[in-house]
């Protein structure tokens, strides 16, 4: 099936939907990007992924020529024309094309581009037997240089992170930050159980700040499950109850093993499996 692709309010067919080598999103990694989904025709928590793509915009000073209004109507209008319900969303906005300088004032206009997929998930029996991880050598970006909660079209932090993930037969790696913390995965954060309280690193432990780790969160304390917020080490998830990971992607998938050692029996835990099947209601 080839789909049709959303460029600045037009559809194009895959094949023909280009945008210029003199945007500054290919020359610099000048742009930010979303990645959501849609269950039987809903996006998933629309409005909390339009609203963080608008603050990673606006932190790096690229006005989005529309409304958010606009903007998850073009989202419905492409997987309507693609005759998706159940799909994986790719929004991006690109700085535009401009002189071969970093100056983001010579670029003309931001690219808004919606890509409307099928999904392709991790296989179910990842979700039933959990992953095993490796902690990365590479640091996450420091917040002070670029801060992770900017969703930027330069991926290069999380992308050697993988690598490294990859190297040791890993699908994901854990990245520290500055200080030794824990921070997040490539592309997901993480959680801990620990004595029946749920523990997630902190915004400003530099993460991303996940809709799938809010949704967890609610869903936790919804079924009365203390969360905690707190800098974690690579020690606290060597010595954890359970591990998960959360992301649009992956949902919420246990981890097992890290850096060659169980996390607690080895197996996906009591509170990760009550998670997953939460959240599996919630979007069914
Ligand atoms: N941390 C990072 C660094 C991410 O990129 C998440 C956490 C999870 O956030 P959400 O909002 O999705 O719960 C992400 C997002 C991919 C892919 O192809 C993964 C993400 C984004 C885009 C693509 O695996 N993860």
């Amino acid at each position: 099936m080839s789909y049709k692709v959303y460029i600045n309010g037009e559809f194009f067919d895959k094949e023909k939907a280009v945008v210029s080598v003199y945007d500054h999103g290919l020359l610099y990694g000048d742009g930010v990007f979303e990645g959501m989904r849609s269950y039987n025709g809903t996006v998933f928590r629309h409005a909390q992924h339009i609203d963080r793509l608008w603050k990673s915009a606006k932190a790096i000073r690229l006005e989005i020529p529309m409304t958010q209004q606009e903007m998850m109507d073009a989202v419905n209008a492409t997987l309507a024309i693609n005759q998706l319900k159940d799909a994986y969303i790719r929004l991006v906005v690109t700085r535009g094309s401009g002189s071969l300088g970093l100056d983001p004032n010579r670029c003309s206009h931001p690219q808004v581009i919606i890509i409307t997929d099928m999904i392709s998930l991790y296989p179910q029996e990842l979700y039933e037997n959990g992953l095993e991880i490796v902690t990365a050598s590479t640091m996450r970006n420091h917040p002070a240089a670029l801060s992770p909660r900017i969703k930027s079209l330069n991926y290069l932090n999380n992308i050697m992170a993988k690598l490294e993930g990859l190297q040791a037969g890993c699908s994901e790696a854990l990245m520290l930050n500055h200080k030794g913390e824990i921070c997040e995965c490539t592309g997901d954060n993480i959680f801990l159980v620990r004595d029946g309280v749920l523990i997630t690193p902190p915004t400003d432990a530099g993460i991303l700040e996940g809709v799938t780790r809010d949704a967890v969160m609610d869903l936790a304390r919804e079924a009365g499950i203390e969360v905690r917020e707190i800098s974690q080490t690579r020690h606290d998830v060597y010595i954890a109850d359970e591990c998960f990971l959360t992301g649009s992607a992956a949902e919420v998938i246990p981890v097992v093993k890290i850096d060659g050692r169980p996390i607690g029996t080895g197996k996906p835990g009591p509170i990760t499996r009550q998670l997953i099947e939460m959240f599996r209601k919630m979007i069914a």
